[in-house]
């Protein structure tokens, strides 16, 4: 009778600990997991600019970019990188324009990259201009306007000073590992003072593919796809992971040892 006990009570002991072990699954599948990286941004080593002394001209509308034909070098552009973020990857550009007068032209060029491990969607790109910002168009040219404002069109305001187009090539999505040319041209127009200095930034963004493709499909209407979301942030676990095997393990050795004991003690 007391063999007996005790083999109940091994059993007992070894279903409690795998219970435990279920549970312990159970908790791991209702936790999202981290499932990806995103890193996205410029390389700072890539960034170039085609003012290299001699200054250059354009007609108006970025068009027929050529050095000015006495060889004058009297502008020069300061190009700097941020981090407007601050995720650990350089993603604005800070133009200081130095002894600007009308009629200045320059080309910055910059790679951008997507370093994480999951594909980005392009955002709009974001300009700054004496404390003011604005969303911009790639390849549409906007203005800078002397009071601050900004606009963007094709006729050219009287009261702009700077005009300026950014371009980048590729679609919108960006894939880890693909590099992404980008140029950012500006113009300085015959509102502008001589000798003058003028400084703005451009503000390059992006977004996890899957996020954005999750935020158009929650516009497009309700029978949006909200479980996928979720789904999507699971990883497939196994059903037992972490520490679960172990609990089923020292069940099933309690289970053994508690067989073999009574088994010897019937001897
Ligand atoms: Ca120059
Ligand atoms: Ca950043």
């Amino acid at each position: 009778m007391k063999k007996m006990a005790f083999f109940i009570l091994t059993l007992m002991l070894a279903f409690f600990v795998m219970d435990h072990a279920f549970a312990s699954s159970e908790s791991i599948m209702d936790t999202p997991v981290q499932t990806s990286k995103f890193g996205w941004g410029i390389l700072e080593e890539t960034v170039s600019q085609s003012d290299h002394g001699a200054d250059q001209t354009c007609d108006p509308g970025l068009k027929n970019p050529r050095l000015i034909a006495e060889g004058k070098d009297v502008g020069s552009t300061g190009v700097s990188v941020k981090d407007a973020n601050n995720d650990g990857v350089h993603d604005s550009l800070k133009i200081d324009v130095g002894n600007a007068y009308p009629s200045y032209y320059n080309k910055i060029n910059i790679d951008i990259k997507n370093f994480g491990e999951i594909a980005v969607k392009k955002k709009k790109a974001v300009i700054n201009w004496q404390g003011k910002t604005a969303e911009i168009l790639e390849g549409l040219i906007c203005y800078l306007h002397r009071n601050g404002e900004l606009s963007q069109g094709t006729s050219t305001p009287d009261d702009a000073v700077l005009e300026i187009r950014w371009t980048g090539s590729g679609g919108d999505i960006q894939y880890p590992g693909e590099v992404m040319v980008g140029a950012l041209e500006f113009h300085v127009l015959q509102a502008a003072e001589q000798n003058h200095s003028y400084c703005f930034d451009l503000i390059l963004t992006a977004e996890a593919a899957e996020v954005a493709d999750s935020i158009v499909s929650e516009e497009e209407g309700e029978n949006g796809s909200g479980s996928e979301d979720v789904v999507a942030g699971i990883v497939d676990l196994p059903k037992t992971g972490g520490n679960a095997v172990c609990y089923y393990f020292a069940g099933a050795a309690m289970l053994l040892i508690g067989a073999v004991i009574t088994v010897l003690r019937k001897k």
